[in-house]
């Protein structure tokens, strides 16, 4: 069997083990887009007016719930109905990092994501207790888990046996382990003769995504969706300012031009990536 990213999200959406992650690789190719809007905003208002615009484009919309300074749990409310309306998936951008007994029963906190986010992700860091952990909230809940194995931000230390180590983790719990943040593709990597990889399909969602820019001045690094998708393998593109800029009074048009044309852009990569067979 071709490498999971030669493959079509179709293709790949019949036959992979999780349940979210066959939610997001049908959504994906039914709305022709493998795009992730990360909606990092500080005002609900903001929040959902960038939400409603770009909900049409998106596969996934990513959030950090915690960052809103007016959060109430009616925003979970409308934004799962706003994920129903739109069909997109919902990513808690979490990052989990923690020993089991803490997150498992206390730092699921005010907001619950294992309640309302299909995906949510995790450091590698603690080890594969991590992974146990949120699996016994998540799997009956039919969630799917993103461990963090290559960051986009530069210096990053999520690079060689770090990276190896994160893979062989998620390699034990295809079930649960959907795929990576990450900026290549993961399949065999870390892997022993004796691992049965075959059928191996990770999904690589990538940040670190712009179209008119090449980094900020905190460390993030941009690539282009052509990069990102058809050159390094990447099936999701996550892009926050290159579609909202500040985001503080947003401006819908605009908002939603940008998010057409990341749509396209990233569509376009993933056609050239499948057509090559
Ligand atoms: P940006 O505005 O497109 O730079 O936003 C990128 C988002 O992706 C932002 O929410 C980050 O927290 C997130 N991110 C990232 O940029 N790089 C990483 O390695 C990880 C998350 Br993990």
């Amino acid at each position: 069997m071709s490498s999971p990213h030669l493959q079509t999200y179709n293709e790949r959406a019949q036959r992979h083990a999780n349940k979210a992650a066959r939610a997001l690789l049908r959504v994906m190719e039914e709305k022709q887009s493998n795009l992730s809007v990360s909606v990092d905003v500080t005002k609900s208002k903001d929040f959902f007016d960038i939400i409603e615009a770009v909900g049409p484009h998106v596969c996934l919309i990513k959030t950090h719930i915690d960052i809103l300074e007016d959060f109430d749990p009616t925003v979970i409310d409308r934004l799962r109905e706003l994920s129903e309306k739109h069909k997109f998936l919902i990513f808690e951008d979490r990052k989990f990092a923690d020993i089991v007994p803490w997150h498992c029963s206390i730092q699921k906190g005010s907001t619950r994501s294992q309640d309302w986010a299909h995906i949510t992700n995790a450091h590698a860091v603690p080890g594969p207790s991590i992974i146990t952990g949120l699996a016994s909230v998540g799997i009956p809940k039919d969630r799917g888990l993103i461990l963090l194995a290559e960051m986009s931000s530069k210096g990053a230390l999520t690079t060689g046996s770090y990276t190896e180590d994160a893979v062989r983790m998620a390699r034990a719990r295809r079930d649960f382990v959907i795929g990576f943040i990450a900026q290549h593709r993961m399949e065999g990597i870390g892997a022993s003769d004796t691992d049965n990889i075959a059928g191996e399909d990770f999904l690589v969602l990538a940040p670190g995504v712009g179209l008119d820019a090449t980094g900020d001045a905190m460390g993030q690094q941009y690539r282009t969706p052509e990069q990102v998708v058809f050159e390094s393998g990447c099936d999701v593109i996550i892009v926050g300012r290159g579609i909202y800029g500040k985001g503080e009074n947003v401006d819908t048009r605009e908002v939603l031009k940008q998010a057409q044309r990341y749509q396209a852009a990233g569509w376009e990569a993933y056609k050239k990536r499948v057509q090559r067979t």
